[in-house]
């Protein structure tokens, strides 16, 4: 907030220049008038409404709050906001709202929210602030029949408007044929369930009566895209402290339509899942859904077939004890992600191959390393352990397909190829007790994301329509939130560089859309000063950038040397959007100004974390194994290595293709389809931390407001023209500023010509940033002419009264 204030503080100051800004804030000084209303800031509740009782000579105002506790303010240099005389409740688009700012935008979310009301506009963007409760009304039946092949332009905001608005400029091939909708907003905040609504009502909406399906054995097709969500939310979805259902990934669905507009397919590309979260949570977190849901719910029979038992036996589960997350809901929801599977063509061998890899993928979990202290290293036969880990690990490897002896092998002993001049030599070379772990941990991540990977393909195979038929598609982007924890690290840097390629996408936009506004009104462009967020992208991911000094620490392959590559950082990038930490930051960081804030980079792991190098041995042992199904999913496993997140790279060229350089490859494929389409924002909003229903926390609104840049579009309007007035409701409420005799002689054009003329100087018409705009239909106020011309008719109003006392007094 502070910062916005600076900003609207700079912009007052440079536009007349820094010598005079002393003087304009005396003069805004000037405005506020006896029985004002106000908005006051204030630590708690961000804003706060008050009544001013008197204005002081210097610049200190007499104001008394709704509670009736009068109080002193100094309306320089924090000046309080205008109140503004605003219908909240009924407000269905932000920019309605006159005057224009932070607190009219806070008052109207949370009036609206209090209402029911989740959905609000904010221009081109769709606020969505998440209920928290089940609201059938909201996507009963009827309201589908609402936005269906209707005019949405005078229906109250929401997800459905949105969905149809993208079906309908796809039918009336309005700019891009092809839709996106951009669903953003931080964890939790509702982006998974808004981009279900969205494709549910175009399930609904956008399908031919006759379905498109020629076999009646296989579900409708709109069936089979919609069962793809509880699969990718049972294998790509975990409890976190933020969202008992967060998404680990990224995802972009593009819903394919033919000629008749009609849905045919669905093809799905995933980005970044979080494939750590196999191994190892964070306190009160929790695995993948699907390792719970199989363990609860499945039957006695594979329960014996596959030998597994309770969570609290996996080392794998063990850290999510204290998840409060019902076992009944698990247990539930495996049947419902059981049907799914069916419903998208997977076979019940299949089905069982699957849960019998994450049986594995467990057992791996529980294989612990023991030392030999006369060798300090681990033996490498199996009868060198104990009963109960010869026990794991013969069930592991049994339930992979794969020799235990081998598996023992390949986490225990590490194969180094060295080549000399032209011949080759292979060294095998113990591992240590660490090493060995990570062996482990490596082994049962490469397992699992091939196996979410290879979901996704046969999802996409078995929903996807034939290229020839299809016309156009409607994209439905739901990517993580920007993020910004204790300790952040590869996970959140490739998350936040996401989120700034989109604010960038979504900035552009932005400028075009207002611009055409302004054609559409026949009135000038002007050019607005916002807040560019290029320099930051440059820096993430520019020629000399943190990226490259990535690559370049990954290419040398050399002992990790954290403190080096974190001085590197500083003193390559210094002078741009990064910093060193605060002093009492103990371990190597650096700190990247996002457009959304500042956030703390961990470098510890950085680079290890960029190589994701996964030993050859493993790779060359799950593909060998005896398990057709573990061997089929690894079949196509060097062909992902171009786009594959978590796919690992040959030796050689492993240096240069990194995760980064993986995910920014991805990105930059995304954003060209992106720009290939038009866009459709919904912004989700979490109105509170404890994902309560009916709790509007004002800081934390105000907050992701500004993080996902609804405020910083709204000052850029507010730099531009932030008031926009028909004429009509411009002369209804400020024809008292012109005399009755005047106003009556005049009508249209005239009287708002009188009205201006009256308020404004001869001064602030020269200067051409001062001056309004006059549209075909509505004025195009600037910057504090709204404010001038209340405050003239606050004063006219008051003068009334007085003078109706005196004379009533008189009469008496
Ligand atoms: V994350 O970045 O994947 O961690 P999301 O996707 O933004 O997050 P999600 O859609 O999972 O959040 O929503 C979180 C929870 O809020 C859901 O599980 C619902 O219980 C709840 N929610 C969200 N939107 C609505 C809604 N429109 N109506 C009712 C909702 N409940
Ligand atoms: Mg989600």
């Amino acid at each position: 907030i502070a910062n916005k204030r600076e900003l609207k503080d700079q912009y007052l100051f440079s536009r007349k220049g820094n010598k005079q800004g002393n003087a304009i804030l005396t003069e805004r000084s000037k405005i506020y008038a006896k029985g004002m209303k106000i908005w006051v800031s204030d630590r708690q509740d961000v804003w706060n409404v008050a009544t001013i009782i008197d204005t002081m000579k210097d610049t200190r105002i007499i104001i008394k709050y709704q509670d009736g506790v009068e109080s002193v303010i100094t309306s320089k240099p924090d000046y309080p906001l205008l109140y503004g005389e605003n219908d909240y409740e009924n407000i269905c688009d932000l920019c309605e709202l006159n005057p224009l700012h932070e607190a009219t935008v806070l008052e109207s979310l949370r009036i609206r929210y209090k209402a029911g009301l989740c959905y609000t506009k904010a221009g081109i963007t769709l606020l969505a602030i998440n209920p928290f409760t089940e609201l059938p009304h909201l996507y009963s039946a009827k309201k589908v029949k609402l936005y269906n092949n209707n005019c949405i332009k005078n229906k109250p905001p929401h997800v459905f408007a949105v969905a149809e608005q993208a079906h309908c400029n796809l039918k009336r091939q309005l700019g891009h044929v092809n839709q996106s909708v951009i669903v953003s907003g931080e964890s939790g905040a509702g982006k998974t369930w808004t981009a279900r609504c969205v494709m549910r009502y175009l399930a609904t909406t956008a399908v031919s009566a006759e379905g498109f399906s020629p076999c009646s054995k296989i579900c409708r097709i709109e069936k089979r895209i919609l069962n793809s969500n509880p699969i990718l939310e049972a294998f790509g979805n975990a409890g976190t402290t933020k969202n008992s259902n967060s998404s680990r990934f990224g995802k972009y669905i593009q819903l394919q339509l033919n000629r008749s507009n009609y849905i045919i397919g669905a093809s799905i590309k995933t980005y970044l899942l979080e494939k750590t979260r196999v191994v190892r949570q964070g306190i009160g977190e929790r695995n993948f859904h699907i390792f719970y849901q199989m363990l609860q719910g499945c039957s006695d029979e594979d329960r014996d077939q596959w030998g597994i038992t309770e969570t609290t036996e996996y080392h794998y589960l063990s850290r999510c004890e204290d998840y409060q997350h019902t076992n009944e809901l698990d247990s539930d929801t495996l049947d419902t992600t059981k049907s799914a599977m069916h419903s998208v063509g997977l076979s019940q061998r299949q089905q069982n191959c699957i849960f019998q890899l994450l049986c594995g993928i467990l057992y791996i979990g529980n294989i612990v390393f023991i030392t030999d202290e006369e060798l300090s290293s681990v033996p490498c036969d199996v009868d060198e352990y104990d009963l109960d880990c010869q026990l794991t690990i013969e069930k592991s490897s049994s339930l992979l397909g794969i020799d235990h002896n081998e598996l023992l092998q390949c986490l225990t002993i590490r194969r180094i190829t060295a080549s000399h001049s032209r011949r080759k030599s292979v060294f095998m070379k113990p591992c240590s007790q660490v090493e060995c772990v990570t062996r482990r941990d490596c082994l049962a991540k490469l397992l699992y994301s091939r196996l979410f990977n290879w979901l996704v393909e046969f999802i996409n195979k078995n929903t996807s329509a034939h290229a020839n038929s299809c016309h156009s598609f409607i994209g439905i982007l739901d990517v993580y939130g920007f993020e910004s924890f204790t300790n952040n690290s590869l996970e959140q840097l490739c998350i936040n560089y996401a989120n700034e390629k989109l604010q960038q996408h979504f900035v552009s936009h932005f400028l075009k859309a207002e611009q055409e506004e302004y054609k559409k009104e026949s009135i000038s462009w002007t050019y607005f000063n916002f807040t560019d967020n290029r320099p930051c992208l440059e820096l993430l991911e520019g020629k000399i950038s943190v990226f490259s000094l990535m690559t370049e620490e990954c290419r040398l392959n050399r002992a990790s040397d954290v403190r080096g590559f974190t001085d590197r950082v500083h003193n390559t990038l210094r002078g741009s959007a990064i910093s060193k930490p605060h002093i009492s930051v103990t371990t190597p960081a650096f700190v990247i100004a996002h457009f959304a804030g500042q956030v703390t980079y961990q470098t510890d792991s950085l680079i290890e974390k960029n190589k994701d190098s996964i030993p050859d041995e493993l790779v060359e042992l799950v593909k060998n194994s005896n398990n057709r199904f573990i061997s089929e999913i690894f079949s196509s496993y060097s062909v992902d290595i171009q786009d594959d997140m978590s796919g690992s790279c040959k030796k050689g060229k492993q240096s240069d293709v990194t995760v980064v350089s993986k995910f920014k490859t991805s990105l930059d494929q995304l954003m060209a389809i992106l720009n290939c389409t038009t866009p459709h924002y919904i912004r989700c909003i979490k109105p509170n931390n404890n994902c309560q229903p009916d709790l509007f926390n004002n800081q934390q609104v105000v907050d992701q407001l500004q993080a996902c840049g609804v405020l910083e579009t709204v000052n850029i309007s507010k730099m531009g023209f932030p008031t926009r007035l028909t004429y009509a409701d411009f002369i209804a409420r400020y024809k008292v500023i012109v005399n009755t005799s005047e106003s009556e002689q005049l009508n249209g054009m005239g009287l708002v010509t009188a009205i201006m003329e009256s308020v404004f100087d001869e001064e602030d018409k020269e200067n051409d940033s001062m001056t309004a705009q006059y549209g075909k239909m509505k004025i195009f106020l600037r910057e504090g002419q709204l404010d001038q011309l209340e405050s003239v008719r606050a004063k006219l109003l008051s003068r009334y009264v007085f003078t109706l006392q005196c004379a009533w007094r008189r009469y008496m």
